[in-house]
């Protein structure tokens, strides 16, 4: 699989509310190609694992337990240059900075239950794939 790709989580409050199809049409109407996807409940320890950076932050145990709080979409998003360019259309973490049309911006309600997960490095978008699929699960 080419490194032209991005991991993106649609966020339990979005999923709980009925806004992953509005946000996977987003997506597609975008251009991405969704290559991988699958609706899981993440564990406390796979969400502390996966928001390791944040470890020690004012943010990091409600970030847990939001992520915790329900079922998720985890996916693999294909497109030229797909982790910039996803991370442009999702929008700023918090969604009253974010620019209008975003997902953030039509989606999120708070900095926190901002709808959706971007990564922000190619780097990043290839451990966190791999973090969630194995090979065999993406086209
Ligand atoms: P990002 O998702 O735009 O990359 P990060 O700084 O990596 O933003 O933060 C990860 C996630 O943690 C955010 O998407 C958001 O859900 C949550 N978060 C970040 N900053 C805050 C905050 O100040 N208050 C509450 N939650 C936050
Ligand atoms: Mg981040």
């Amino acid at each position: 699989m080419s490194t032209d790709f991005t991991f993106s989580i649609i966020k339990p409050n979005a999923v709980r509310t009925g806004k992953t199809g509005p946000i996977l049409a987003m997506i597609n109407e975008a251009g991405f190609e969704i290559a991988a996807m699958r609706m899981i409940k993440m564990t406390y320890a796979q969400a502390e694992s996966f928001y390791a950076v944040h470890k020690g932050k004012a943010f990091f145990e409600g970030l847990i337990e939001f992520m915790t709080s329900g079922p998720v979409f985890v996916m693999i998003l294909k497109h030229e240059n797909a982790v910039e360019l996803y991370r442009k259309l999702m929008g700023a973490t918090d969604p009253a900075k974010a620019e209008p049309g975003t997902i953030r911006k039509t989606f999120a309600v708070s900095v926190q239950m901002n709808a959706v997960h971007g990564s922000d490095s190619v780097e990043n978008a290839i451990a966190e794939a791999n973090f969630f699929f194995s090979g065999i699960e993406r086209f």
